[in-house]
């Protein structure tokens, strides 16, 4: 073992130097994919292109496990060179700490299904508050590590080529192969080192300045979202419309137990808001009865109430949700279907928004059109005042702010299906 661990401890300050460099390089994929994975704008661009993405980041994360393990080896050799460079050692333990933070978190979001709700979102808010912390220094690091700003007699690897090739293996664990260049240079004296000394400050503060407020919201949010109260909600819901729907027996308390997991907000537009003025509700198309109801109408309709789990095709789930809501069944009986309609087209308040069904999917029980969750009504960001819920797909085929139901003879391709979705939304088997 001592032996083994004497040879990969050889040519020791190349090594060290190529774990870097690979570490740099795999780093700097996970940061571009992460930010991408995490941005709507590109969401929007990139429709299915978004799975491909998820999946290099997943692999590129794993491998991040290689230099990783490599350097564990090294370690002990690596610690005793920087023994006297508290910079140094601070840098190390903080990059360690950041990539095993990032794998673990990592591997448990990609195993979202198998460790549930609670651990999942523990992970996702590790992996981001890691991110937040992590990134704007791995971006100060290499900023200030590049050649005009580094100053050499600092360099933590001194690279000596032709000493580290002929020294044999080390018997003892301090070595002289790798020496830092300990001799004086005039450069110290120089105005250039306090030019460097002030850039990296200026880098940092920057730095600083511009990701702060956004890591302070983001703080705030992710901190209060679990704790803040339903009245908070309620009063910053730009939706006016009233009354309130009374929440029937099973939704208040809510007969799923309340819902597991956190909805990320997703819109293609800006938050559409209504009241009682602005909102209607229509079914029509290839319909015997096409109808129009108003809020107060439309609040007279019999609702019920299921419990079921709500998936993202980008890898969140909210579970045990309990719906308040019309079954879709109920508004195609009330409206009567023709015989010529194939397809059930859904349109959103946005007025960019639609999906689709086809009328044989539509005969699905749980498919509802939901005024309340968790026996509190839907808040303008998830989608009230009404919104789709189709439990057996993914949740782009669940539209927010629904207002029309229309039957058309034809195909429909909604939204993200124009953008490089699956029609065919059917959630995998081990999701349904
Ligand atoms: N009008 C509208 N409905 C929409 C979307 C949207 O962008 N606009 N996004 C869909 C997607 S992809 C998902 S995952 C869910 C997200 O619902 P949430 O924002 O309430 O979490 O809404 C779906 N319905
Ligand atoms: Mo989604």
């Amino acid at each position: 073992m001592g032996r083994l661990l004497a040879s990969i401890q050889k040519s020791f300050g190349k090594k060290l130097v190529r774990i870097h460099a690979w570490n740099a390089w795999l780093v700097a994929l996970l940061a571009i994919t992460g930010l991408v994975l995490l941005g709507g704008f590109w969401r929007e661009v990139l429709g299915e292109v978004r799975v491909w993405i998820r999946w290099i980041h997943i692999i590129g994360g794993l491998a991040l496990l290689v230099p990783v393990i490599y350097y564990l080896f090294l370690a002990s050799k690596h610690w005793k060179q920087i023994r006297e460079k508290p910079a140094q050692k601070t840098n190390v333990i903080l990059v360690m700490i950041l990539l095993v933070g990032w794998i673990v978190s990592g591997i448990l979001l990609w195993l979202l299904r198998q460790v549930g709700p609670t651990v999942a979102n523990t992970a996702l808010f590790v992996h981001d508050l890691l991110t937040w912390v992590g990134l704007p220094y791995i971006i100060y690091h290499s900023i200030t590590r590049t050649a005009w700003l580094k100053d050499p007699k600092k360099r933590s690897i001194q690279l000596q080529p032709d000493r580290d090739m002929v020294q044999p293996a080390p018997t003892t664990g301090a070595t002289t192969t790798i020496k830092p260049n300990r001799t004086a240079t005039p450069q110290e004296a120089t105005p250039f080192y306090t030019r460097r000394a002030f850039l990296r400050t200026a880098i940092g503060v920057g730095l600083a300045i511009s990701v702060g407020p956004t890591f302070l919201r983001w703080l705030g949010n992710s901190l209060t979202s679990s704790g803040g109260s339903w009245e908070e909600v309620a009063a910053s819901n730009p939706n006016k419309m009233v009354p309130n729907p009374t929440p029937l027996s099973d939704s208040k308390p809510p007969i799923g137990g309340g819902a597991q997991g956190e909805f990320r907000v997703y819109t293609v537009t800006p938050i559409p808001s209504f009241d009682n003025s602005n909102w209607s509700f229509t079914i029509d198309g290839l319909v015997n009865k096409p109808q129009t109801w108003n809020w107060e109408q439309f609040l007279k309709i019999k609702r019920k109430v299921q419990v079921s789990d709500f998936h993202c095709v980008t890898g969140w789930s909210v579970y045990k949700n309990t719906w308040e809501g019309i079954p879709l069944l109920d508004f195609l009986s009330m409206a009567g279907v023709k015989p010529q309609a194939k397809t059930i087209k859904f349109y959103s308040g946005d007025g960019v928004y639609t999906d689709s069904i086809t009328l044989e999917q539509a005969q699905l029980k749980d498919i509802m059109v939901a005024l309340l969750h968790d026996g509190n009504i839907i808040p303008a960001d998830l989608g009230g005042p009404v919104r789709l819920v189709i439990p057996k797909m993914y949740a782009y085929k669940s539209v927010k702010w629904l207002n029309r139901i229309e039957l058309i003879a034809d195909d429909h391709t909604g939204y993200w299906e124009q953008r490089g979705y699956d029609k065919d939304a059917w959630l995998p088997d081990n999701l349904s």
